[in-house]
């Protein structure tokens, strides 16, 4: 029988290398859209992997509990995949009830929804290292505490520990993936890998000189989406729900990663990079390496691309988006003066 997916956060990186993964598994894939004033781009991720014919869109929002409940009754889900989220960082801080409401509380609605309409499903809440925070421990495991740091990071706390609190109140499979910051040329470009290939692309291309950025001495483990979701997917088919840390055991800072895709292009970082105070947080995490032993162990997932293959990647795929960018604004000035 072919297994029936709901994605929340299907317009996202994640959302769209799991539904893209999920449909090679044979799996019918819904996802969660709201509605936008912006609908012709919505699916831009899913062109670029090629399956945005391929996927159910259903209308709802994770405010709205009442179109979550619908949702679930009309499809009744096999699994379901928790990804949505007010999940930048800083935005956080300048929308912390917004940030709550959605990151917080709409995992709270999701797991509602499931418990009354198809409590038999299996559902994985997206959480994040952000939740280590001030860490506590050098290498962070399952096991570490958490001191989040951010707005943001609160609101993901209570996400996972609610997700828990319904698994082991109301004998759901819920199981929740503490995920390590992953990227992509999918990854929205105001988080700092993609920031950085897109300013790579336009300075390589002529169309800018400098790039500012924030706190170059903010370490990260860093890893590939599309292996990411691999793992999102093998919690769901185990028997037992639990909560697993998905990360590469690497950390780097964010002037290594510059260097990687600066000098990738024939380019010095010093040349171009410039620091600037608007890009520093009001607190900062100012470092994560995650131990996945567990995930690997359990799930047999470990991680496959090296940070220095993903900036690769990611810079050539924005060199091509921005080359692509400057022959379509030539042609428009060609046909329209
Ligand atoms: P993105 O920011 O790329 O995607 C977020 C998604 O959530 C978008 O599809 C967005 O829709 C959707 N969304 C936001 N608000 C709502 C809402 N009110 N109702 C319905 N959908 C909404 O995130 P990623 O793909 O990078 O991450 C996926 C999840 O994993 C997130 O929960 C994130 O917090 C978490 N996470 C991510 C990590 C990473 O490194 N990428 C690491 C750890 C956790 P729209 O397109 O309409 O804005
Ligand atoms: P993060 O990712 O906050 O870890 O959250 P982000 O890429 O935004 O920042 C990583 C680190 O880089 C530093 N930095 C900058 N960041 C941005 N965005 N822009 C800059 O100009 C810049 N300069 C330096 C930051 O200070 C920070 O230390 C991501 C999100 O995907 C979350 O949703 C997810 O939960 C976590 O990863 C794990």
């Amino acid at each position: 029988m072919t297994k029936r997916a709901l994605i929340t956060g299907l317009t996202g990186q994640d959302g769209a290398y799991l539904a893209r993964s999920l449909l090679t598994k044979g799996y019918e894939v819904l996802g969660l859209v709201r509605r936008s004033a912006s609908a012709e781009f919505m699916q831009e991720r899913l062109k670029w992997l090629g399956i945005h014919g391929d996927v159910r869109l259903v209308d709802g929002d994770m405010i709205d509990l009442s179109s979550l409940i619908r949702i679930c009754r009309e499809n009744q889900p096999d699994e379901i995949y928790n990804l949505a989220a007010q999940s930048f960082v800083t935005s956080s801080w300048s929308q912390p009830f917004l940030t709550g409401e959605v990151t917080a509380l709409g995992a709270t609605n999701l797991l509602e929804a499931m418990r009354l309409e198809v409590p038999g499903a299996r559902f994985y809440q997206a959480s994040s290292s952000e939740m280590y925070g001030l860490v506590q421990q050098p290498v962070q495991s399952e096991s570490t505490p958490f001191y989040p740091r951010s707005p943001y990071a609160v609101a993901k706390l209570y996400a996972h520990w609610i997700a828990v609190n319904y698994r082991e109140s109301f004998d759901l499979h819920v199981s929740s993936g503490i995920l390590f910051n992953h990227e992509s040329p999918l990854r929205g470009i105001e988080f700092v890998t993609r920031k950085v290939t897109d300013g790579v692309a336009r300075i390589k291309l002529g169309l800018t000189d400098k790039l500012k950025l924030g706190n170059l001495d903010a370490r990260r483990d860093w890893g590939h989406a599309a292996d990411y979701v691999e793992a999102m997917w093998a919690m769901l088919q185990q028997d037992i729900p639990d909560d697993y840390v998905i990360a590469t055991g690497r950390t780097t800072t964010v002037r290594q990663m510059c260097q990687i895709a600066f000098s990738h292009a024939g380019l010095n970082m010093e040349d171009h990079v410039e620091v600037d105070p608007a890009f520093i947080r009001p607190a900062e995490v100012d470092v994560l390496i995650g131990d996945p032993s567990k995930a690997k162990r359990v799930l047999g997932w470990e991680a496959t691309t090296d940070l220095e293959t993903m900036m690769r990647e990611m810079v050539d795929a924005d060199l091509v988006r921005v080359g692509f960018e400057i022959q379509k604004d030539r042609a428009r000035v060609e046909a329209h003066g």
